[in-house]
């Protein structure tokens, strides 16, 4: 596997490249979409910025209502959490500096911005073949990214955008990848559903597939005593998969550094979760396995 941030990168020029995938490289870097994303995100995150000292809570004293330097932090309570095998959960208070809040907000306006170029060229038809968003749900992986730590991993199933970002890319590495350019994540040979990044293993198409690997990223981190977790993705769709239940069974047995987590979005190719899980309480479903419920939209839920 290679990343779109390795050495390695340089030692294929576009010359070669047109040798071996001609057919990839007629698309023009999608250069205005890049900076579209760029200025857009830069704009809301000032807006932002002059907006956050009017929210200050009682007792924080603003000097000026029109800068945020007055404010440097806030208190916020999460939505309540629902507990499975676990007497008690996360604290619901909060406190976020002006500073994570300012970086995780202009996270999420990316990624919405990202994804919405994204869903343009699609319609244009400069991006072929799959293009899955992430819109909507950005809130989950900035909240999970702000909880990990040096050298966690990730592994996701195909709406990895976002993801392949928040890991070390930048909107021209995705947006490059998703149009088949040479200057893409992997060389444009990926695609949407397969961007990698170091500790980011992709990027998955089949549905659930990815679970029991990373299971296996956080055996690895067992077996070489490594303190560091795994952070495996599904959907509400994949969660009726066999191999589910097979890596949670082995990730209990053998008390694998993994969290299992699933992103319900209520949908799974336009089934809704009622018509297809007998149980949409997904956080009991491991059985054994303790489980949190938490609001898909509320960033503070996976705020650490
Ligand atoms: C093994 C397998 N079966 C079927 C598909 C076709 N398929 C693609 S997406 C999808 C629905 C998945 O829904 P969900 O897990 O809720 O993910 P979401 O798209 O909502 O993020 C299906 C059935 C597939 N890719 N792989
Ligand atoms: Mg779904």
């Amino acid at each position: 596997m290679f990343h779109g941030k390795a050495s390695n990168k340089q030692t294929i020029n576009q010359k070669q490249y047109n040798a071996i995938w001609p057919n990839y490289s007629f698309l023009k870097v999608p250069q205005t979409a890049v900076s579209m994303v760029q200025q857009q995100t830069q704009q809301v995150s000032v807006a932002a910025a002059t907006g956050l000292a009017a929210k200050a809570p009682a007792g924080i004293q603003i000097q000026q209502q029109r800068t945020y330097a007055a404010t440097t932090e806030a208190k916020f309570q999460t939505k309540p959490y629902k507990l499975h095998k676990l007497d008690t959960g996360p604290s619901n208070d909060v406190t976020l500096s002006r500073d994570d809040a300012l970086k995780y907000y202009f996270q999420m306006q990316l990624i919405r911005r990202m994804e919405t170029a994204a869903g343009n060229l699609y319609k244009e038809k400069k991006i072929r073949g799959f293009c899955h968003l992430y819109t909507g749900q950005e809130a989950c992986a900035v909240g999970m990214k702000a909880a990990m730590v040096q050298d966690d991993a990730v592994i996701t199933a195909y709406r990895c955008h976002g993801w392949t970002y928040l890991m070390g890319s930048t909107v021209n590495d995705v947006l490059c990848e998703l149009t088949g350019k040479i200057s893409g994540n992997v060389y444009g040979k990926g695609g949407s559903m397969h961007m990698y990044e170091p500790h980011f293993y992709g990027g998955n198409g089949i549905v659930g597939a990815q679970v029991p690997l990373g299971a296996g990223v956080a055996f690895a981190y067992k077996y070489r005593n490594q303190k560091n977790i795994c952070l495996s993705l599904y959907g509400d769709g994949a969660a009726n998969q066999g191999q589910l239940f097979e890596a949670t069974n082995m990730a209990k047995l053998w008390n694998l550094p993994v969290i299992f987590i699933c992103e319900n979005n209520g949908f799974g190719m336009g089934t809704s979760a009622q018509r297809s899980s007998a149980s949409t309480e997904y956080y009991t479903r491991g059985d054994y396995v303790p489980g949190l419920w938490v609001s898909l939209s509320d960033f503070l839920c996976a705020f650490p």
